[in-house]
């Protein structure tokens, strides 16, 4: 069983085994929470991203999918990078949400890491509303079968923990 734990604050203060972003596919950086990992985990983490791209991710990491390196100087053995599907108003993309959470656990395994530091993916500049994506987050993490014994989802302000705490009951 995992336990899932919430947090409100800055994952970048968080330590686990692993840190998850919420990147875009270029995997290069950004802005929210992938600005924020890549300015305090410094530049090693953006070389391991760099060296990604140049060998098995040249048209970059498909939405979806999840992808580990270093976690330069924060608190985590490692970052596991994935990309949110954008909001969209005409087509359920809720699959492509829940596969965030799922390929990042199953990253995790392979890793060997036993806690994960999660963000709300997608709930910031790609607009998922943060009701919906807090309710997908937690039913994919309590379905999943993994070695992962603790999740702390990090939410950055009150109303994303509130979300996440309602989802939680
Ligand atoms: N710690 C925890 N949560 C945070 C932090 C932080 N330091 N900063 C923001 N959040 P977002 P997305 C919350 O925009 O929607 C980037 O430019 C934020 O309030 O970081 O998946 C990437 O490069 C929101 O609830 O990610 C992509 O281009 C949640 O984290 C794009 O944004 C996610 O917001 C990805 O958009």
């Amino acid at each position: 069983m995992t336990t899932i734990t919430l947090v409100q604050g800055d994952i970048t203060r968080q330590s686990a085994d692993a840190i998850v972003n919420a990147a875009n596919s270029s995997l290069l950086g950004g802005g929210g929470v992938d600005g924020a990992i890549h300015r305090r985990g410094g530049p090693a983490i953006l070389e391991d991203c760099r060296k990604l791209r140049a060998s098995q991710y040249g048209r970059g990491l498909p939405t979806g999918r999840a992808v580990a390196t270093t976690a330069g100087e924060l608190n985590a053995r490692w970052v596991i990078h994935t990309v949110g599907p954008v909001w969209s108003d005409t087509e359920d993309r809720s699959e492509l949400l829940t596969s965030c959470y799922r390929e990042s656990l199953l990253t995790a395994d392979e890793l060997g890491a036993r806690t994960v530091a999660f963000p709300a993916i997608s709930t910031g500049v790609y607009r998922w509303p943060i009701d919906d994506g807090a309710r997908i987050a937690v039913e994919t993490i309590r379905a999943a079968d993994t070695a992962v014994e603790e999740v702390t989802f990090v939410l950055f302000d009150q109303q994303a923990y509130e979300a996440f705490d309602r989802a939680l009951r």
